[in-house]
């Protein structure tokens, strides 16, 4: 059998000590912490569209990383590539892929052959996943590369375009429940605007609904088990995406009665294009009972645009990690990284460098959230902050015993209230204790 990654050794936990570039220092993955092994806290997935497909191409220049699989059919190059991506996750040992309907088999001169080099790859993966004991985490279509979408997919101005998308989604869909997929995203991809002078927003936007409800009553009537996501994004292709932000979702869901049919698939670096935390994004999932997966990557300070870099930041990781125990931890979802080596990180063995350097940073995340958890000063302060509200005159807002009149007689006997501490240095710094101590 061919090897693709010839010089890249199976990689191995060896602990912190090591100073081997090809081992995981951190994710030891049958290490339990709090019940579980990190491996199935974690539930890592591999980026199909970036590992196997991404050349390293910018708006400036061409591609810089050979991804030919040493084929130049485009079919027999899939085939490889699929291939390939087994030994890849076998060597990093990923549990999980995902994947878009184009970066595993290539587009056909007509829907009929694309859907039939679905098919031919559909082969290939099952076969892999069998010999190799690994699964899709989530399959999805790519409704904005193609020129047809140039004007969005669900959101077209073009019925016919809408067709096609739908024809699109129930293929990628039957892909998905045929490899045993655990979830189905949608990503918003040009399902937005430019400029209102050519747009029905209200039209478009209840559009999207329509083929959202239909996808998901077609995936249940083919017995698709899993979990449908919406991926927010506030920009990028389009100026304006009318998944902007968790909060945005969650309005258009219960707009529409989808809430009860989708969670979220939360990305890291979608949530700082939207001027909000990693940890805020996740954090509005779970309060509203949608979280559900994560594509873990980080931007870049510095640019504005959609750099989905290796994550790197062990606060960053140690917060979001905090926040997906507090949601319950994963169940179908898992920590996918839509993330990419740099256009410069060219060589074979700097996508292994890059996803043990993302493994590890999660793992290290996992272990100092439950240090966080356990050490309990910050979870105990945010309790305290409320106390107020726990006894007296807050119980009874909280229970709603009061009215306005009740609690003008309340103030106006309390006088003037205490300023009260928020403490932000203090817990800053109890941060890094538990991080550093
Ligand atoms: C693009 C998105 C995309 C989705 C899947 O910014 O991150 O890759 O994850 O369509
Ligand atoms: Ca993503
Ligand atoms: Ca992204």
């Amino acid at each position: 059998m061919t090897e693709f990654y010839p010089n890249i050794p199976k990689i191995r936990y060896e602990g912190s000590k090591s100073k081997n570039p090809l081992s995981f220092r951190f994710y030891n993955p049958e290490e339990v912490i709090a019940g579980k092994t990190m491996r199935d806290h974690l539930r890592f997935a591999m980026s199909y569209w970036h590992t196997m497909v991404a050349e390293g191409t910018d708006i400036f220049g061409s591609g810089t990383i050979d991804k030919k699989y040493g084929a130049t059919d485009p079919l027999e190059q899939a085939k490889n590539k699929a291939r390939a991506s087994f030994e890849l996750m076998d060597k990093l040992d990923i549990d999980f892929f995902c994947f878009h309907d184009r970066d595993i088999a290539p587009e056909g001169a007509t829907l009929e052959e694309s859907n039939k080099n679905l098919d031919a790859i559909a082969d290939v993966l099952e076969e892999g996943m069998k010999k190799y004991n690994k699964k899709l985490l989530w399959g999805t279509a790519n409704l904005f590369s193609n020129r047809r979408y140039m004007n969005g997919a669900g959101t077209s101005p073009n019925a016919d375009v809408f067709a096609y998308a739908a024809a699109q989604i129930k293929k990628a869909l039957e892909v998905t429940v045929r490899l045993g997929g655990e979830g189905y995203v949608f990503w918003g991809g040009r399902e937005g605007y430019e400029t209102l002078l050519n747009t029905d927003m209200a039209f478009e936007q209840a559009n999207m609904a329509r083929l959202m409800r239909m996808t998901v009553d077609y995936g249940r009537s083919i017995g698709f088990t899993g979990d449908f996501y919406i991926e927010p994004k506030p920009k990028e292709p389009m100026k304006h995406q009318y998944d902007f932000d968790v909060a945005t979702v969650m309005a258009f869901l219960k707009t529409y009665g989808l809430e009860k049919d989708f969670k979220m698939n939360v990305e890291a670096n979608h949530a700082t294009l939207a001027q909000h935390t990693f940890q805020h994004e996740l954090r509005v999932a779970a309060i509203n009972g949608a979280f559900g997966s994560v594509d873990a990557n980080r931007g870049d300070t510095l640019l504005g645009w959609d750099t989905d870099q290796f994550p790197t930041d062990v606060y960053d990781s140690t917060l979001a990690m905090y926040e997906i125990i507090k949601a319950g931890g994963f169940t179908k979802g898992g920590l996918n990284f839509d993330s990419k080596a740099r256009r410069a990180s060219n060589a074979p063995e700097d996508v292994f460098y890059s996803y043990i350097s993302g493994m590890d940073c999660f793992a290290l995340g996992l272990k100092m959230a439950y240090k966080l958890i356990e050490d309990g000063r910050i979870d105990n302060f945010v309790s305290d902050r409320y106390a107020t509200f726990k006894e007296g005159i807050g119980a009874k807002i909280v229970a709603g015993e009061v009215s306005m009149a009740d609690l003008e007689k309340y103030a106006l006997e309390k006088g003037e209230v205490k300023a009260q501490s928020g403490r932000q240095e203090l817990l800053e710094s109890i941060l890094n204790d538990i991080l550093f101590g």
